[in-house]
């Protein structure tokens, strides 16, 4: 055995000079190597955040360079992971994010062990990164760059500090005499200071993200109070829903409807900072403020939103009663000039979408700028202050949350998700779900109800149809219709023997358009197929 240390960071001989590596220094152990490693990075992700707080908090390196993984992700990947992970997909991205990084800090920690020059590398290629993502963002001002350089700096100044202090004491390890004070830092100042630098972190992140907190959407929304329509929507009828047999509510709840964007930290708009820029192809531009689009009447429409990325029977669908002013009159207002093809909006994070005009300009759409849904202000998630709302599009082409720009232009320009692959125009195809019984569900045999939902938005629903097994087609008992732009619901007895069972169903539209049988995936204009469910029967 030589006088190497053990993994543990302690050198220990049995006897002659211990074997000096030939670049001088002793060796850190792969523990302490790794910890520092890791504390460093702990401390460059947490300076820049708490930095960005201060300043801008789009800024955090952290949160730019997952806003450019999400911007960069291919839309099967994205559409894989809304499949996956759901409204969580954000978190699982945060979480993967901070394992890789954790990863490979473990490894150049390792790689470090002889000298800092890799790891400094490492955490300086990082902390560039880290600039470039949130150089990247379309959204962010010139003192953006101060956080990732916060980043770089913490995260290289601790690494070295903590990398000098446990080389020093791992030499001091070495050369002990026993009896002797060693000068210069001893393991435990070593791991003492790691930790501090991992506490300082923590404290770093939660006032980053306390920080970056600044204005209270609560408080915000509850400034505003209850909306009142001048024109509200018409009361439900009874019977709008199944829900007793396993329907959805007709209405659904603001905290239970669905969630699909591309911000990893939701806006938190100031209403006395919001207003809306209508120009490009029209007479006269306007800028509409929030107080401008309150005190006008407000209209109530309840219409059901559906993301293009929902799968055959999935649940990116959800129905409210959404507040606002009809989109129509404030472009009539403006005065769309001939040869405009689309209203581009922009949202104050930069997404954009690209909604055809003659759409936006159909008397019974009901396009709106949206101030409210079910009676409160938007919550932050959902747009608040201001979002479209587009009955019978998909939500990528039209529900622009957080909007703050709409430019009346042609076609020429490419929006968000249009850049990346999916459908310029894309209207809502018809559909239908079944949701009881269950996938795998285990049922008496004999009587039982079916149910679930359907949706042919600006067409209405004709018919739904189910079969078991593949035998004939049955119709269904459709729900009181609320309008041609909701969701309707539908169910139906059925005799069911014992055994496995496969429950499919079809629906038909208006225009006497039965739904595709064939599968599509969601890319590029949403997804068709028939949504089946395979259960089991028991006496
Ligand atoms: N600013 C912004 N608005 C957006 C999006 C987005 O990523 N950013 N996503 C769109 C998509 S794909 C859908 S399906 C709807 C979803 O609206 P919701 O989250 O209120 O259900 O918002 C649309 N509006
Ligand atoms: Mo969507």
């Amino acid at each position: 055995m030589s006088g190497r240390p053990t993994d543990d960071g302690t050198a220990r001989d049995e006897g002659g000079a211990p074997a000096r590596p030939p670049d001088g220094g002793e060796p850190l152990g792969a523990g302490i190597a790794v910890l520092i490693a890791l504390a460093s990075a702990a401390a460059a992700l947490s300076a820049g955040h708490l930095i960005a707080g201060l300043l801008d908090p789009g800024s955090s390196p952290f949160l730019a360079v997952g806003d450019t993984a999400i911007d960069l992700t291919p839309a099967p990947v994205k559409d894989f992971a809304i499949a996956v992970f759901g409204t969580a997909d954000k978190i699982a991205l945060l979480v993967g994010m901070a394992l890789v990084i954790g990863l490979l800090a473990v490894a150049a920690g390792l790689l470090s062990r002889r000298g800092p020059g890799i790891g400094t590398a490492a955490v300086a290629l990082f902390g560039l990164l880290g600039a470039a993502a949130v150089l990247a963002r379309p959204d962010l001002g010139p003192l953006s760059l101060v956080a990732p350089s916060a980043s770089l700096a913490a995260g290289v100044l601790s690494f070295r500090l903590l990398h000098s202090a446990a080389s020093s004491a791992a030499e001091a390890d070495v050369r002990a005499v026993p009896g002797e004070p060693s000068a210069g830092p001893d393991r435990r100042t070593v791991l003492l200071s790691t930790g501090a630098v991992v506490l300082g972190a923590g404290a770093a992140g939660l006032g980053g993200q306390a920080l970056a907190g600044g204005v209270d959407p609560e408080a915000q929304r509850a400034a505003i109070g209850d909306l009142v329509p001048d024109t509200p929507a018409p009361p439900l009828p009874a019977g709008a829903d199944f829900a007793k047999v396993g329907t959805p509510t007709f209405l659904t709840r603001n905290e239970d409807f669905y969630r699909i964007d591309t911000a990893l930290r939701v806006p938190r708009l100031r209403v006395e900072d919001w207003s809306l820029r209508i120009h490009g192809m029209v007479d006269r531009e306007l800028t509409l403020t929030f107080d401008d689009l309150r005190n006008r009447p407000l209209v109530e429409k309840t219409i059901t939103l559906v993301c293009v990325s929902n799968e055959v029977g999935g649940d990116l669908i959800s129905t409210a009663n959404f507040i606002g002013v009809p989109l129509r009159d404030v472009l009539a207002e403006a005065g769309v000039r001939s040869g405009a093809e689309q209203l581009f909006s922009t949202s104050s994070d930069g997404w954009t979408a690209g909604t055809p005009i003659d759409v936006l300009l159909e008397a019974d759409r009901n396009a709106l700028l949206a101030i409210g849904m079910n009676g409160e202000p938007l919550p932050a998630e959902h747009g608040f202050p201001v979002r479209m709302v587009v009955p019978g599009l998909y939500g990528f082409v039209s529900a622009t949350k957080w909007i703050v720009d709409a430019e009346v232009t042609t076609f020429g320009r490419p929006a968000y998700w249009e850049q990346r692959g999916w459908a310029r125009e894309a209207p809502i195809k018809t559909q239908s779900r079944i949701d009881r019984p269950r996938p795998f569900d285990e049922v008496r045999a004999g009587r039982m109800t079916a149910a679930g939902i359907a949706w042919a938005q600006h067409t209405g629903i004709d018919r739904v149809e189910v079969r078991l097994d593949g035998g004939a087609w049955r119709q269904a008992q459709l729900s009181t219709e609320v309008n041609d732009q909701t969701w309707r619901m539908w169910r139906i007895e059925l005799d069911v023997p014992s055994g496995g069972r496969r429950l499919e169903c079809r629906a038909t539209d208006r225009d006497g358009i039965t739904q595709p049988e064939e599968r599509v995936a969601p890319v590029p204009d949403g997804a068709t197929g028939r949504h089946s469910v395979l259960f089991t029967a028991t006496d």
